[in-house]
């Protein structure tokens, strides 16, 4: 990583149903993921946590919303913005990503109404909120995260996750990547036979092979900005996102 800060997009997913641990917090309350990839979120089908890592609910002093991320993101946010007292975190609760699964989600720019928070365990909790935005079109993390479960009825029952929080979400086509098609994260995952998501060697070849030339090749299959450049339409839309109070940006 470079030596300034990583600006991130935060995208706000609502919590349609919070769990009973949240059940006396009146604000709404949304899940805040962390992205280098705004323009891919026409392609969400979940959201990952880690079912081992601490989360807070904590009070934001954008529209009076309840936010939920680890600890460290919400202290840096602290520094932002995006709190009373600058600094300071107000805490409403904390609870494992364990107990945050399987909750229903609405988040921008997918087509899905609903989208629900799955476990995948190479989110790293020193890395933006701990929330991470699924886009398995795109991202091979996400597509391996996702097949793990969609393959392993044990992995989903482990998790007390229902198959229709599942089975129904598959990969949309969204960015045309020269060379890897319109799904290029199924691609790479194809091309290299990646097992699972702990396939690290592999996976990281694959992201190799995505990342750059999706965000400088790519081109949009969807959206208002069909048939152009990522490259061209990036901050163009993180602006849609956040006029529409959708996003936020956030750095670290
Ligand atoms: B990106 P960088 Cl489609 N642990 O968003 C693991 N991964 C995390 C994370 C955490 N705590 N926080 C964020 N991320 C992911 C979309 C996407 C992303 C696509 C393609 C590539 C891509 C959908 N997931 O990232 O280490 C998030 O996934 C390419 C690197 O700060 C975030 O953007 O560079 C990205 O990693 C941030 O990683």
């Amino acid at each position: 990583e470079g030596v300034g800060p990583q600006e991130y997009t935060l995208i706000k997913m609502k919590v349609l149903q919070a769990p009973k641990e949240l059940s006396s917090i009146k604000q709404p309350i949304y899940m805040v993921a962390a992205t280098l990839r705004p323009e891919t979120m026409y392609g969400q089908t979940n959201c990952w946590l880690h079912p081992d890592i601490k989360y807070i609910a904590w009070q934001t002093t954008k529209d009076n919303e309840v936010w939920i991320s680890t600890r460290r993101a919400a202290r840096n946010m602290a520094y932002q913005g995006f709190t009373a007292v600058e600094g300071k975190v107000d805490v409403l609760a904390e609870l494992t990503g364990q107990q945050l699964l399987g909750l229903p989600l609405s988040a921008p720019l997918t087509p899905h109404k609903t989208i629900y928070t799955l476990p995948m365990l190479s989110i790293k909790e020193d890395k933006g909120t701990g929330v991470v935005t699924s886009v398995p079109s795109d991202s091979p993390d996400d597509y391996a995260a996702l097949v793990d479960l969609q393959k392993k009825e044990a992995f989903r029952q482990k998790y007390g996750l229902k198959d229709e929080m599942v089975l129904p979400y598959e990969p949309m086509p969204i960015i045309d990547v020269p060379t890897l098609g319109k799904l290029s994260a199924v691609h790479a995952y194809e091309t290299l036979k990646i097992q699972s998501q702990n396939d690290k060697e592999k996976l990281a070849e694959a992201k190799e092979l995505c990342y750059l030339k999706s965000f400088y090749d790519g081109i949009m299959l969807v959206g208002e900005f069909t048939g152009k450049k990522i490259q061209d339409i990036k901050k163009d839309l993180q602006k849609r996102l956040l006029d529409a109070n959708e996003a936020a940006v956030y750095y670290e």
